[in-house]
């Protein structure tokens, strides 16, 4: 290039910088990304780790000032940004007996696993979802919910949430001003209450929809403001566990073991619009083959140990355990015990496919790559 051209490209560099244009011959590089990029970072927290600072939490901050007391899982390649994975945000909550967290709204979508405690519930539309160890409660975009513990042990869960989906639309919106099921006083409750009337009856969520294959004809499909995620909003870890172990000498997936998708059982559809949770058993010794897809995951291991290889780096994992799995990371997991291990996972899959932009691909047993688009 001659000086004279060269002089005109910066001019012509400076007079579009002062227009807010930017060349697209230098801003090539960073937008035709052959891949995704690789800033998710696998990582483990360990039990015993946050189980103390958690307790300590407990401790120091009264649950007044907190409203919800978590502790954020903060992915080391984010930044320091409160994500578990720039799709996913996932936390442990802790309760001490007799807590509340008063009744809020907002446009996220909300699960808790339930790792620890009896007693503690959480009131979703009306409906009290008691918890037990590893159940999902599902609190769909825009439904109010409030929590409490109602035993006499700590309660803990992991909270996951699409937040960082929602935030990067600009769509986050938190409501705090839930005024009763009739805003008149006729509902016997001051305006702008902490807690929200229950409405439905025990265990609503189970009777109605929770059993598979069949869905009551007067059950209404649709429940929340939005409707578009699961009227189911408890499944219990007990019939979860069952319906794994009932499959314990099938095959399974050559890269999940049995594995199984918690569904929407009015339409199939995963339970949330943008996340996607499934449950897997691993048999003892399993060891599955590698694949990767274009999704991020978050794991809680809930019983058993072993390990998930991730990129070549063994990420271990034992009971109460989370690890974050990048997108389009080969990995594989193994189980090193003579016991069945169970993991539960959350995904943005359900987002990625609404795109049509989820894909995989898979080593084979004969060590060759197929690519699977769905
Ligand atoms: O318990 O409703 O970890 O609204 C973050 C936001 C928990 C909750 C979190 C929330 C909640
Ligand atoms: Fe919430």
């Amino acid at each position: 290039m001659t000086v004279k051209t060269l002089d005109k490209r910066e001019a012509l560099h400076q007079e579009a910088k002062s227009l807010h244009l930017l060349e697209f011959w230098k801003e090539r590089a960073d937008i035709e990304l052959v891949e995704p990029r690789d800033i998710v970072e696998p990582h483990c927290w360990k039990w015993r780790d946050v189980e103390p600072r958690l307790r300590a939490a407990a401790d120091i901050v009264p649950i007044e000032e907190c409203e919800r007391r978590a502790l954020l899982f903060c992915n080391p390649g984010l930044g320091g940004k409160p994500y578990v994975t720039n799709t996913l945000f996932a936390a442990f909550s802790l309760y001490n007996p007799g807590e509340q967290a008063p009744v809020h709204r907002h446009t996220p979508s909300a699960s808790r696993f339930i790792v620890e405690g009896s007693g503690g519930y959480t009131v979703v539309e009306g409906e009290k979802c008691v918890m037990h160890r590893g159940d999902l409660i599902i609190t769909p975009a825009g439904t109010w919910h409030d929590h409490g513990n109602e035993g006499d042990e700590q309660l803990i869960w992991m909270d996951v949430l699409d937040v960082p989906i929602i935030e990067s639309l600009n769509v986050t919106h938190f409501e705090f001003d839930y005024q009763g099921s009739s805003s008149d006083a006729s509902s016997g409750h001051p305006m702008g209450t902490a807690y929200q009337d229950v409405s439905l009856p025990p265990d609503h969520s189970q009777r109605l929809y929770g059993t598979g294959g069949l869905m009551p004809l007067f059950a209404p499909e649709k429940r929340g403001a939005i409707g578009h995620h699961s009227p189911m909003f408890v499944y219990r870890w007990e019939k979860t566990r069952a319906a794994l172990e009932r499959l314990a000498d099938y095959q399974g997936s050559p890269y999940d073991g049995v594995i199984m998708e918690y569904v929407n059982p009015a339409t199939g559809q995963s339970v949330m619009p943008a996340m996607s949770f499934r449950s897997q058993m691993l048999r003892p010794g399993e060891q599955t083959l590698s694949h990767r897809h274009m999704s991020n995951a978050v794991y809680f291991c809930l019983e058993g140990s072993g390990y998930t290889e991730i990129d070549g780096t063994r990420v271990e994992w034992g009971r109460n355990d989370v690890f974050a799995l990048p997108t389009w990371k080969w990995h594989r997991h193994v189980n090193t015990t003579n016991e069945n291990a169970f993991l539960y996972s959350v995904t943005d899959e359900a987002a990625i496919r609404k795109l049509g932009l989820f894909r995989e691909e898979r080593k084979t047993e004969s060590g060759d790559i197929e690519l699977v688009i769905y």
